[in-house]
């Protein structure tokens, strides 16, 4: 099966990827039937463990969106086990230097590209019949860019031959800036940073995606040139639509 993804980065595409931190194959299912092209289940902040993780990929595979997970680390054998489960394309937070990248690579390329272990498991019913020959080309590699130690090691990062995508996280960039989650969101030392990533990230024709508070903030970071958005995540966007209608109600 190919990777709509892909596809939709070469055709400059906009990219809505969906983020999931509640453990629900019904949720996972929902969110797949909205019109996000990408969902991915959070392993790192999500309160999901591996099982549920399966489910949820599960229900995604019934939806037009294409599967991602977000890994809880640099962990390749957690890696491998959520590519076994049919994930296409893995975010990893906290990358850093170039070895951290091509560790990331090689859990995700089987040899000679990487050091993936072969057991594809559910990533065959997903991908189909000819999953070991288009595996190594349609997973996504994504390192998350997320501390002051990865733009300084932006260059080589982006050098990797595999990482095709990198992905923002603006809030632990923040705190490793010495600055406080949601520093992007105004003038600041974060967002004049995330602005550098793009740029160097656009250079080196890797695509960008971002993690964004809400919708206001993904069309202002479209319009900017990323490739990939986040509108916020479930739990916020569920709070906020309940706390909407408290209010509703009370007025
Ligand atoms: C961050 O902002 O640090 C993230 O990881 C977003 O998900
Ligand atoms: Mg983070």
């Amino acid at each position: 099966r190919q990777n709509k993804l892909r596809e939709m980065v070469a055709a400059k595409k906009p990219i809505l990827n969906a983020w999931l931190s509640i453990p629900s194959g019904y949720l996972a299912e929902g969110a797949g039937h909205q019109g996000f092209h990408s969902i991915t289940i959070d392993l790192q902040h999500g309160m999901i463990g591996f099982e549920t993780a399966v489910a949820m990929l599960q229900a995604i595979s019934a939806t037009p969106a294409t599967p991602l997970v977000r890994a809880p680390s640099l962990d390749p054998a957690a890696i491998m086990q959520l590519l076994d489960a049919g994930a296409y394309g893995v975010v990893c937070p906290m990358i850093s230097t170039r070895a951290q990248a091509e560790e990331l690579v090689a859990a995700c390329r089987y040899p000679p590209d990487g050091a993936r272990s072969f057991g594809p498991a559910r990533g065959k019913l997903y991908g189909g019949p000819d999953y070991f020959d288009a595996a190594n080309r349609e997973i996504l590699a994504i390192p998350m860019i997320e501390t002051a130690e990865a733009v300084e090691n932006i260059s080589d990062i982006l050098s990797v031959p595999g990482v095709d995508m990198i992905y923002i996280g603006p809030n632990d960039l923040a705190l490793d800036l010495g600055e406080a989650p949601g520093a992007e969101l105004r003038e600041s030392t974060t967002s004049t940073t995330i602005a550098q990533i793009l740029d160097r990230a656009r250079s080196a024709k890797v695509a960008t995606g971002i993690f964004c508070s809400d919708g206001d903030l993904a069309r202002r970071r479209l319009a900017e040139g990323f490739d990939l958005v986040t509108p916020g995540n479930d739990f916020g966007v569920l709070m906020s639509a309940l706390q909407r209608e408290i209010e509703k109600s009370l007025s």
